[in-house]
């Protein structure tokens, strides 16, 4: 019989800093990312971590963020954005990609990779994204927080931070349901809790907060409530406030355009005005750094 590893010299990368934030009450200001040069980004625009984001990886990969790439391709996406910035990396691990043993083995390659924290959400595997308005299905309260516990039993550094989701407002439950399954996730071994919301206000997510009365962080993406401002998350207790997509919206915007300009114009004499130059292209990928190693 064997039992995880819990050796208290071992942390993980970037945990600390997370943790730490916590505790001070410092907001932590993430960005998603699906690759390393996103994630570079979010770091040199001066984001406190990277949300390793599933949709945002899956839509790079060509497809739906609906649970169809696995548990090896999405800690591969994780770990190159892990090696790409020094900022804390959390990873979106969906469902836990099946059930309490899949969510062991997700907490076990996860620390692998580096991560600092991973967040597990509380529907049914397959799931869909949130925003998709089929196909929304909880999974158990009970049956979550004995998926939470095998998964935190599986954790061997003694830091990472093992994020709860709840999908009860996704799934049109109302407070109580979302408060009462955070409490028992928190009682299950959750460092903090992740509450999401699809309203186009704050109202869920500002009266989850009244209620919750700072048992434990609490992690929000405002991708609907748009006018939501880390000032008002800050003033509500929020400790973690993810901006999981619109880097990638941003690129896709950009490059439609930039794309049409070619098209119509035939040549990029005028794109040219209006991109990255090849140089901030070598800075932002390492070139000097990875020539200087050769002595160029
Ligand atoms: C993701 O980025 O994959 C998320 C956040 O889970 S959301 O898409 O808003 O559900
Ligand atoms: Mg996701």
């Amino acid at each position: 019989m064997t039992s995880a590893p819990h050796d208290a010299r071992r942390t993980a990368r970037g945990a600390s800093a997370l943790r730490e934030a916590f505790v001070t009450g410092k907001l932590v200001r993430t960005a998603g990312a699906h690759d390393g040069l996103s994630a570079r980004l979010a770091q040199e625009a001066g984001f406190d971590a990277v949300w390793a984001s599933g949709l945002e990886i899956s839509a790079a990969h060509g497809l739906p963020d609906v649970s169809l790439l696995g548990l090896a391709e999405y800690v591969a996406a994780a770990l190159i954005i892990r090696r790409s910035v020094d900022i804390p990396v959390v990873a979106d691990c969906d469902t836990g990609f099946g059930g309490n043993l899949n969510a062991a083995y997700t907490m076990t390659r996860y620390e692998e990779a580096g991560a600092a924290g991973i967040c597990i959400e509380d529907k049914l595997f397959p799931k869909r994204n949130s925003f998709v308005n089929s196909g929304q299905k909880l999974l158990e309260t009970d049956e979550f927080c004995r998926k939470l516990e095998v998964a935190k039993r599986a954790q061997a550094h003694l830091d990472t931070v093992l994020v709860a989701r709840t999908e009860a407002f996704i799934c049109g439950m109302g407070l109580q349901e979302a408060l009462t399954r955070c409490h028992r996730y928190v009682d299950a071994g959750a460092d903090a809790v992740l509450v999401h919301s699809k309203d186009s206000t704050c109202k869920q997510i500002v009266s989850f907060m009244r209620s919750w009365g700072r048992r434990a962080p609490v992690v929000i993406v405002p991708t609907t409530y748009t006018a939501f401002s880390m000032d008002e998350a800050r003033e509500a207790g929020v400790s973690m406030i993810i901006y999981a997509n619109q880097g990638m919206r941003t690129a896709i915007a950009a490059m439609r355009r930039a794309w049409a300009t070619v098209l119509a114009e035939g040549s990029t004499e005028s794109l040219e005005m209006q991109i990255a130059s090849i140089d901030d292209l070598f800075a932002i990928s390492g070139m000097h750094e990875w020539l200087e190693r050769a002595g160029e």
